[in-house]
């Protein structure tokens, strides 16, 4: 066991998995031992500042010059006392050292991924973290699924500005980088759903950038990857849009509403009648109508959405900025497909407010999604 361990168990604090007054649950290898430094640290503190208000006190009241007693110096008084002089120079020192030692021994544990790591590739952006599993071809969003009691390697970056992962369960943070790869590492050692947040400040809609992560045993966890890498291969076109809704919109829902309130991005709503129509009006005063029908740029109005998907910088709407990453690459086209019949079918899947209907009636659903570009 680290001196860090050691010092967990050693009770200086109260350590539990259930959290403490000062630290949230904590469900990582690492989490007790960063506790048990943040206890140590914390009590140290405590001990020094009562001493020294205790030591200050005493010496207020026992030499405190009364009105009557005039100031008299006694020139065989002592000057310094070396004995004393070292024990209050040396024991803060090694108090210090302690710390130091500690804090700089659990950082570089904190800094090397076990070989054996599970790797995970994230990226960030705003507002949204994906979640790439190499390993099973899946990707996520919002929610990152690991297994339990493995060392995890997150390899993350970022495709706009400065943002920060952090799981407060786990006590791991760092920055995530646009243009190069940070990492970070963890171990989840109970099963359950932890919050992931960012915590450098990223825009707007920064304190919408979270993300769940769901620690699930090793046999439940393969076999949810490998659901995930299926899904939506598997899906029957019928429930293509109620797919898209439930799994692929929180990739979009930092800035496209449902309930027609338009954001970062105009809103879902009434988009696929402002499409089919050619409506749309792009910032540099022409409109989508002028792009379409044969010979256009877009014969039918679902190759537009297909394009706003993976090329959105192409056409930007007026009065909206070019803020869209693509997803090039992130989506299939099979999941891109499922997201153009989500806008077509939008009315049959969301009630007015913007509400999610429970069991929508798709019977009817328009499930042509054009032809392929
Ligand atoms: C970071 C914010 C952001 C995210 C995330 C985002 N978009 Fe957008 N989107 C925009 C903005 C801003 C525009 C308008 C400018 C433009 O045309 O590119 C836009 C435009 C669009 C348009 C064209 C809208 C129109 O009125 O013609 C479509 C379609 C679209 N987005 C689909 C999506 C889908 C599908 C997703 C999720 C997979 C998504 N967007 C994710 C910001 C975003
Ligand atoms: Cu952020």
């Amino acid at each position: 066991m680290s001196m860090f361990g050691m010092l967990a168990t050693m009770k200086l604090g109260e350590a539990t998995s259930g959290g403490g007054f000062w630290m949230p649950e904590n469900a990582s290898t690492v989490a007790a031992e960063v506790d048990g430094l943040f206890y140590f640290i914390n009590n140290v503190n405590y001990v020094s500042f009562a001493l020294c208000v205790a030591i200050l006190l005493f010496f207020a009241i026992r030499y405190y010059a009364k009105p009557s007693s005039h100031a008299t110096f006694d020139p065989d008084a002592p000057t310094h006392n070396t004995p004393l002089e070292l024990t209050w120079s040396v024991v803060p020192l090694l108090i210090v050292g302690v710390m130091f030692w500690l804090g700089m021994t659990g950082f570089l544990e904190l800094m090397e991924a076990p070989s054996d790591s599970y790797e995970v590739r994230v990226t960030a952006q705003k507002w949204s973290w994906t979640f790439q599993h190499p390993e099973y071809g899946v990707t996520e969003a919002a929610e990152l699924t690991v297994p339990l009691n493995k060392p995890v390697r997150l390899i993350m970056t970022s495709s706009d500005v400065l943002h920060s992962l952090f799981v407060p369960a786990f006590r791991v943070k760092n920055d995530v980088v646009p243009g190069r790869y940070s990492s970070l590492w963890f171990q989840a050692t109970r099963p359950g759903q932890y919050r992931l947040y960012c915590t450098e400040y990223c825009g707007k809609d920064h304190s919408k950038m979270l993300a769940v992560v769901n620690v699930l045993p090793e046999d439940e966890f393969q076999e949810r990857l490998g659901k995930l890498a299926r899904e939506y291969e598997d899906i029957e076109d019928q429930d293509l849009p109620a797919y898209a809704l439930s799994r692929l919109y929180n990739r979009c829902a930092s800035c496209h509403s449902l309930d027609g309130k338009s954001g970062t991005g105009p809103s879902f709503k009434g988009l696929w009648d402002r499409t089919k129509k050619g409506s749309t009006v792009f910032t540099n005063g022409t409109s989508l109508k002028d792009l379409m029908g044969k010979g256009g740029e877009f014969e039918v109005p679902e190759n537009y959405i297909r394009d706003s998907i993976v090329n959105p910088q192409r056409h930007i709407v007026q009065n909206y900025t070019g803020a869209m990453p693509t997803f090039q690459g992130q989506l299939k086209q099979r999941q891109i497909d499922a997201l153009i019949l989500m806008l077509k079918n939008l009315d049959q899947l969301v009630d007015d407010q913007g509400n999610v209907i429970e069991e929508p009636n798709l019977d009817n659903a328009d499930i042509s999604t054009g032809a392929q570009q």
